[in-house]
């Protein structure tokens, strides 16, 4: 999975970004803000059943899931400026699966100015898109002229969604808020809109807000957020990102003192695997145990496919045993023995949790 890391010049993404992988990537303080850096990290998914996985098969490899993220300076102060590096920068946002919205709150201010900042990324994202959908258009035009047969009413479908998108991004609104048939999914996979992809949203707060509760500052925003189905979670960056370069003791004493009880990369990982409600399927052996993570919903052909093409195109059946079953019986033959082995077939649902043997024959 990736995730971008989006908002105002100097609302705290670089910081963001070093508290959940725990590198030093420069701050905007040192850096000039007037041109494009982009910063990009994988950090492991910690997932304590891959850590059980492990120790009961000690194999030689453990392969965790990845989290990749990227971070951008935004150029300028302007958000609207037109320069090259913005179009950049939203190039590479274009290639994430999730947005990050980090949202300037540490800075004594009223609560409108909160909503306006996350409204001002927004519709920077929502003008990016609607230019993608215009150039869109104008070439359908043309090349609905010039087609026939099927290909024409293909194109046809696509510029009667594409129009449907127009009316709605003029109007300010993100993709997103569309209901889209699974039809209409398709047509546009080939697109990376900014604004239909899942967003969520951290509040980025000051120090002395860290135990507010209900801090009235927020409400405007929380409210907001709350009326578009769009997460949120409250961090401050700061003091993550001086948590993530103590040594464990110490942070664990740390995080008690302030009241913080889960670290950010794994609260923020979490999220964003609801987000894009993603689950996780597990492979074990002496060899290696890995975890991989799929949508949830997927089939299990899909599954195997994410292993290898080949094993889903030469799948047989897929052995599965939840993991909560290898807990219970200790060992994959105990767990067999007591029909906790089910053999699925290409249709099979895959739940969270299944460590899999794919049978597969090419
Ligand atoms: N007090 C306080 N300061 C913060 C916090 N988060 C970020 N800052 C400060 O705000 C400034 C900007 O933080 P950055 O992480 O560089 O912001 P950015 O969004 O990456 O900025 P650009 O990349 O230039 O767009 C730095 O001086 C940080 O030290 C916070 O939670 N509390
Ligand atoms: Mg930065």
């Amino acid at each position: 999975m990736k995730a971008g890391i989006v908002g105002l010049v100097g609302c705290g993404k670089t910081v963001i970004f070093n508290a959940i992988t725990g590198l030093n990537a420069p701050v905007h303080a040192y850096s000039t803000g007037s041109k494009s850096e982009t910063n990009i990290a994988s950090v492991i998914v910690n997932d304590e059943r891959v850590n059980f996985l492990s120790n009961l098969y000690k194999p030689k490899k453990t392969v965790y899931a990845n989290f990749e993220l990227v971070d951008v300076t935004m150029p300028g102060k302007e958000l609207g400026a037109k320069d090259n590096s913005k179009s950049e920068l939203l190039n590479s946002l274009r290639q994430c699966d999730a947005l990050i919205h980090v949202i300037n709150c540490f800075e004594e201010k009223n609560g409108d100015d909160y909503l306006n900042a996350f409204k001002d990324i927004e519709t920077e994202m929502i003008l990016s898109d609607l230019s993608t959908v215009d150039k869109r258009l104008t070439k359908l035009t043309n090349d609905v002229k010039r087609a026939q047969g099927n290909e024409k009413s293909q194109l046809i479908n696509e510029q009667e969604l594409l129009q449907r998108f127009y009316s709605h991004l003029e109007e300010e609104k993100p993709i997103r808020n569309l209901e889209l048939s699974n039809e209409e999914l398709k047509i546009i996979k080939g697109y990376t809109f900014l604004s239909e992809k899942k967003m969520l949203v951290v509040a980025n707060i000051g120090e002395k807000d860290l135990n507010a509760e209900n801090n009235p500052k927020l409400a405007k925003l929380k409210a907001f957020l709350a009326s578009n189905n769009i997460p949120y979670v409250e961090f401050c960056g700061q003091i993550e990102m001086e948590l993530k370069q103590l040594p464990p003791s110490d942070k664990q004493e740390l995080m008690e003192s302030l009241g913080i009880k889960e670290e950010i990369t794994d609260k923020l990982i979490e999220k964003c695997y609801k987000l894009l409600n993603l689950i996780s399927f597990f492979t074990v052996g002496e060899d290696e145990v890995k975890a991989w993570t799929i949508p949830n919903n997927s089939v299990a052909t899909e599954a195997a496919r994410k292993i290898h093409s080949d094993i889903a195109r030469g799948f047989i059946r897929a052995e599965v045993i939840h993991f909560s079953d290898l807990v219970k019986f200790g060992h994959w033959n105990l767990a067999k023995e007591n029909g906790a082995l089910k053999l699925e077939g290409k249709e099979y649902l895959m739940r969270d949790g299944d460590c899999v043997n794919f049978r597969y024959n090419v």
